[in-house]
């Protein structure tokens, strides 16, 4: 069975939501940022949330996870498949909501936290939180009143890009999510995968 190495709020949600929305079994491990278990740094000695462990796999990057686990599990209409319209979208949206978005948000959650008081407020800091709402916009520009960024069905890409309303909180911009995109988010989290997927512990 698939063994998710979970953080509440971190993005193995995107990996447990995939999950939930398929059918496919799996157990959590508890990956803790302060107190990272034996096991989990031996699975990840990046220490980063989440890694997976699949018999003798293991992974560490979210996105490759929910690719695996369709490949290996599926065929599901979460993935769009080459020859259907929207592929374009799907690719480049599923890659775009870690790439395009998360990733400026780690960075950004480092300084809040960690950084020196007299340091937090640095111009990295701005660099990154403009070029997070940027990207928002971008992704809400294109999505418009749609309910879904590919194929005109919910995929992995709208779970892959939904993570960024629960990473914001962490960065501190929830409220810079633009009101269509985050009505969009809202309306994923109604799915009854999501809902059971966010109360893992
Ligand atoms: N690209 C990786 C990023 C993983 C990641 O950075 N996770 C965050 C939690 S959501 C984390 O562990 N941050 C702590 C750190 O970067 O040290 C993925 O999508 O799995």
């Amino acid at each position: 069975m698939l063994k998710i190495y979970h953080s509440q709020g971190a993005r193995s949600l995107r990996v447990l939501w995939l999950c939930e929305e398929m059918g496919v079994p799996y157990e959590t491990a508890e990956a803790s940022f302060f107190k990272p278990s034996d096991e989990f740094k031996a699975v990840n000695p990046l220490r980063t949330v989440p890694a997976m462990k699949d018999g003798d796999v293991s992974m560490i990057e979210s996105v490759a996870m929910m690719i695996y686990i369709m490949s290996k599990h599926g065929p599901t209409d979460l993935e769009v498949r080459p020859h259907e319209a929207g592929y374009a979208d799907y690719l480049q949206y599923l890659m775009f909501g870690e790439a395009g978005l998360a990733a400026y948000g780690n960075p950004l959650v480092g300084t809040r936290y960690m950084a020196p008081d007299d340091q937090k407020q640095n111009w990295t800091a701005d660099y990154l939180k403009s070029a997070i709402v940027k990207r928002l916009q971008f992704v809400a520009d294109r999505l418009g009143d749609k309910p879904y960024v590919a194929a005109d069905r919910f995929t992995a890409a709208d779970i892959s890009i939904a993570y960024i309303a629960t990473g914001a909180k962490f960065a501190g911009i929830e409220g810079d999510i633009p009101a269509s995109l985050m009505r969009y988010i809202e309306k994923l989290r109604e799915r009854p995968a999501y809902v059971r997927a966010a109360a893992v512990k």
